[in-house]
């Protein structure tokens, strides 16, 4: 049985060729891909944790993220629907000034999962991207990452630019580890998840 504790272990580590066996392993045995996600995103937080103690620096981050992008990559067949008519379109990108990506792509592969088609912006996306691109691709939907909590504040000024401009009953969803309810009240966003799939609930909410 594939072993998912050496799947965290080796995200942690990053070692890529054993995260990357061991998902395949795990994906061969029929394990729910929510389960896979758990042990790598259990890593990252770990990852986090050493990196805040001065266990590791940026450059082990680095590895162990390039880890979890890869085996996380053999996920999106398994989640992504092929060939539907999406039912609504999202533009998602990592706010101005912030690089992490690894939620947010997370989040786009499972609003995929759910039929949504997704537009994805990068990261470092300036306030106006997001404008553009909503309006350019007809998107209902506008989802923001910030990881970290100097840039969280751009979040604000897309909710701004947004608002004011001709883009009506496009809801605006916020995450990130350091996003909370109350600041995504507070800066007028429609929602907030803390995980990819509670995203998936979250929009899907919107359109019942
Ligand atoms: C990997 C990592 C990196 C990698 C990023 C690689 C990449 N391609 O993403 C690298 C090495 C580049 C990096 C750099 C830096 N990092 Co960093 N990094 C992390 C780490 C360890 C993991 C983040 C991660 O991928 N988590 C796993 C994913 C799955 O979780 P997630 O991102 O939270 O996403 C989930 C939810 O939040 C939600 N979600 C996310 N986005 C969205 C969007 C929407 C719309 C919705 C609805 C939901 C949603 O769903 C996701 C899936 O479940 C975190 C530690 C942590 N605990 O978060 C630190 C962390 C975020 N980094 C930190 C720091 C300080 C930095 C640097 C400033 C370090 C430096 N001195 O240079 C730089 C900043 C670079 C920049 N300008 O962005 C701090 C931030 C502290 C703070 N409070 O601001 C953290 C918390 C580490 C720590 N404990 O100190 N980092």
């Amino acid at each position: 049985m594939a072993d998912l504790q050496a799947l965290s272990t080796a995200i942690e580590a990053g070692d890529r060729t054993t995260a990357v066996r061991i998902t395949g392993e795990a994906i061969g045995e029929g394990v729910s891909p929510q389960t896979i996600l758990d042990s790598m995103t259990a890593a990252m937080a770990m990852v986090g944790a050493r990196f805040s103690a001065n266990e590791i620096f940026v450059p082990e981050m680095l590895i162990s993220a390039r880890a979890m992008k890869e085996a996380a990559a053999l996920l999106e067949p398994i989640l992504v629907k092929a060939g539907i008519r999406p039912e609504a379109t999202a533009v998602i990108g990592t706010v101005q000034g912030d690089l992490h990506d690894i939620g947010k792509n997370l989040v786009a592969m499972m609003w995929r999962g759910a039929n949504i088609e997704v537009i994805d912006l990068g990261t470092n996306v300036p306030a106006q991207r997001f404008v553009d691109a909503a309006r350019e691709h007809g998107a209902s939907i506008i989802g923001i990452s910030a990881l970290l909590t100097t840039t969280m504040v751009g979040m604000k000024d897309v909710v701004t630019a947004v608002r004011a401009s001709d883009l009506r009953d496009v809801k605006i969803v916020l995450g990130g580890a350091p996003v909370t309810a109350e600041f995504a009240a507070q800066i007028g966003a429609d929602g907030h998840a803390t995980n990819a799939a509670a995203a998936v609930d979250l929009v899907e909410g919107f359109r019942v």
